[in-house]
């Protein structure tokens, strides 16, 4: 049994929910073929025919049971969040939360929680790229012993409306417009841009939208955010406003623009492949899940409403408390059976969690059940694998399409005698879930509070935060999205909305648009920071990091074979790239195999490249346009890069030389500043190796932004 099948076994058998779905699990290999009526099939690649040259026959059930599976394979994609990726793992309480819910799930530490994840982009469709400017999805199926609990969340914390009765709105705007179908996944076009000027409350979210939060390198390396105030309750009855919160163990980092732009087209699968792949090689992705808490007399104290979905309630006030953990360490055996058909939504509660009024989140409640009808044909999806609770299931509903459940006896309503009033609500005690009872008063009002209307402050709040390279990113950002808008007034708008945020980023946005700068920069009241939601702060590791390997025939194999050992070490993959698919022979005669060439990859598919040393290696990639290209790009892109002794030259031979040196007083400058680790004695080369994996870990070295524009790549 080799490692990924033993992995596979182990996430099997340790599973509860897996077992479940282990009874649903179809092999079809080394078996005979059959109709979907269990007949075995003699022939499969002619129809049945009136003669060789003959028209078909009716009577050819094969054929026509083929076909009409065929014809009907397709259900409709998500109305957004269409593109996805799901896999499975568990969830681990630390300590028992008592004190603030009765969820069990989150009682035991000795219990593991199946979970189901299912990651996703919100505005293209299904076959669309995974790299684009979006929000990420983040939805999480905890299938606990008390049912099925769903924490349906982005990796944004906030969003573009404050009421879901916006909602086709603001994805009509935001989705290819109408009559073209242009542009895919995208919001740089102008509808989107006309619902942003004509909606002030978007302010705080295109912030983030036009963050790198927006383009991320990894699934395993992004945030997720509840976004909706939910309420924890404990088993006194007594409840607590809360927020949910993921964080990645291995940090929040992102793409950059351009690479992110290049990915799309040299790998739209970039996103699911990393996390397919991580998880198929033992590297599972873990985060926390944390929890931000305000107790209901606290529920006024704060200068936003904590009702309000388009805040954020900052980490340095409402400190977030790390719960658990969760794992995902199974990929799925069919995409359309797990990731396609599962069905998540907020409404899927458990005992001890609760809702907030939040006009947003009210909203969310009706419309995930409601859309599950259409997209899943029917009100029994909860009866497919995937959503089956492993808690069981005993209610009086009935019937429907694709009903699975052969519910036996006659009753099948309540009150009934026949049955002595089986199946009977639970009390209390027995887990029976009770709506925290919220005193609710009020007119029937189409209002909001006005505690609702100040749209500016935590986008200023978000901008302030930011370090100069994010900031930077921002306003490219807005160069591209505002940019690709065709009508001229939309782009002043623009302008003037955001000088409400700071005049300073006003004056840049105007900048790069055509458009004027605002009459009055606006220098902003609001002047605090939150450092939390700045990706300068997160973790660096360089763990599951891939490096790119450049090598020709000649190379030094002592050197490379001890780089790459200790980059295993360290958990960073290396994968050697070369002109030609094969082997590749040292100056020493050993070989080693190539496993990408120009054509099947690029600089953009890795976080860092090392260039090993031998003459012969190097002079055949000096006279490479592509393994030049590969290093300006890798340069440009502000990613580590690494070279010994010979390998050294080559990097003289690229952009570098000329466009980073400018500036630098010696090359060990260049070195240290710049994430660029060169060592021309191979006896010191684990001090190289040392370096070069702590620059990896770094993620990006943004001393090198102002450089960029000058890199021909
Ligand atoms: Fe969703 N959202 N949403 N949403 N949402 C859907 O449900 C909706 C919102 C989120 O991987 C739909 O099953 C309304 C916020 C995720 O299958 C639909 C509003 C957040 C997913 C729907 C929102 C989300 C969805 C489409 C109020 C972050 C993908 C398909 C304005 C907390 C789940 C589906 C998956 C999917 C409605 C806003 C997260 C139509 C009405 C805020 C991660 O029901």
């Amino acid at each position: 049994m080799d490692k990924n099948q033993q992995q596979k076994e182990n996430f099997i058998h340790e599973n509860s929910k897996n077992k479940d779905l282990e009874s649903y699990r179809a092999d079809h290999g080394e078996e005979l073929l059959t109709t979907n009526q269990g007949v075995r099939v003699s022939h499969t690649d002619d129809s049945l025919k009136a003669g060789n040259r003959g028209p078909t026959l009716m009577e050819d059930f094969h054929f026509r049971e083929k076909l009409t599976h065929f014809d009907h394979e397709r259900i409709p994609e998500r109305v957004v969040h269409a593109r996805g990726f799901g896999v499975h793992g568990y969830f681990q309480v630390y300590e028992p939360i008592t004190e603030y819910t009765k969820a069990k799930f989150l009682q035991d530490p000795s219990v593991k929680t199946p979970v189901f994840v299912r990651f996703s982009t919100v505005v293209g469709s299904r076959g669309s790229a995974d790299t684009v400017r979006d929000v990420r999805g983040f939805a999480t199926k905890f299938y606990t012993e008390e049912g099925n609990y769903d924490l349906v969340a982005n990796n944004i914390p906030v969003f573009f409306i404050q009421d879901a009765i916006k909602f086709p709105d603001v994805v009509h705007a935001i989705k290819p417009e109408p009559h073209n179908e242009i542009p895919q996944a995208s919001a740089a076009h102008d509808t989107f841009w006309d619902f942003v000027v004509n909606t002030p409350e978007t302010a705080h979210m295109i912030m983030w939208l036009l963050s790198d939060r927006a383009i991320p390198r990894s699934f395993r390396m992004m945030e997720g955010f509840g976004v909706n105030t939910f309420r924890f309750v404990n088993q006194q009855g007594k409840a607590r406003f809360v927020k949910f919160h993921w964080k990645p163990l291995l940090g929040v980092h992102s793409l950059v623009w351009d690479e992110a732009q290049k990915l799309a087209g040299k790998d739209p699968d970039y996103h699911r492949r990393d996390l397919w792949e991580a998880i198929n090689m033992g590297e599972y992705p873990e985060y926390e899940l944390g929890v931000q808490m305000i107790e209901e007399e606290e529920e006024f104290n704060f200068n936003f409403d904590i009702l309000d979905p388009t805040k954020i309630w900052p980490e340095e006030i409402v400190p977030v408390k790390r719960i658990g953990k969760m794992t995902l360490d199974g990929n799925v055996d069919n995409f359309f059976a797990e990731t396609e058909q599962v069905a998540f939504h907020p409404g899927h509660v458990v005992p001890g969690i609760d809702f907030s009024n939040d006009p947003l989140l009210q909203g969310r409640l009706f419309s995930y059940l409601d859309t599950q009808l259409i997209r899943l044909g029917g009100p029994n999806f909860h009866e497919i694998a995937i959503n089956r609770p492993i808690a069981p299931i005993h209610n009086n509903q009935r019937d429907g399409y694709h009903r699975m459940t052969i519910d036996c006896g006659s009753v099948s309503y309540s009150p009934n005698s026949l049955q002595a009033n089986a199946p009977m609500p639970a009390s209390e005690a027995e887990n029976g879930y009770v709506h925290y009872q919220e005193k609710v008063e009020g007119q029937k009002v189409r209002q909001r509070n006005e505690s609702f209307n100040d749209h500016f402050s935590q986008a200023t709040l978000f901008w302030n935060s930011m370090s100069s390279t994010e900031k930077q990113h921002i306003v490219e950002a807005f160069h591209f999205e505002v940019g690709s808008v065709m009508d001229k007034e939309i782009k002043q708008r623009v302008v003037d909305m955001f000088n409400n945020v700071d005049g300073q980023l006003a004056v840049q946005i105007a900048a790069g648009i055509g458009a004027m700068p605002p009459k009055a920069p606006m220098i902003p009241t609001v002047t605090n920071q939150s450092p939390a939601v700045s990706q300068e702060n997160t973790i660096k590791d360089a763990r599951s990091r891939k490096v790119a390997i450049l090598l020709e025939n000649g190379f030094n194999h002592t050197e490379i074979s001890q780089v790459m050992e200790s980059l295993a070490g360290a958990g960073v993959q290396t994968e050697i790239i070369s002109k030609n698919l094969g082997m590749l022979t040292s100056v020493e005669g050993q070989q080693l195999e190539v496993g990408k060439n120009y054509v099947t990859t690029g600089s953009i598919k890795y976080d860092g490249l090392y260039i090993p040393g031998g003459q012969q290696s190097v002079s055949t990639l000096t006279m490479q346009g592509e393994a030049l290209h590969f290093i300006n790009e890798t340069f440009k892109h502000a990613k580590t890069i690494g070279a010994t002794s010979e390998g050294v030259d080559l990097l003289m031979a690229s952009a570098i030389q000329g466009v980073a040196m400018a500036g630098a007083d010696t090359q060990d400058q260049l070195m240290s500043e710049m994430g660029v680790v060169t060592i021309r004695n191979a006896s010191d080369i684990n001090t190289f190796t040392q370096e070069f994996i702590n620059a990896i870990a770094q993620h990006r070295h943004w001393i090198r932004q102002n450089k960029k524009q000058m890199i021909p790549a």
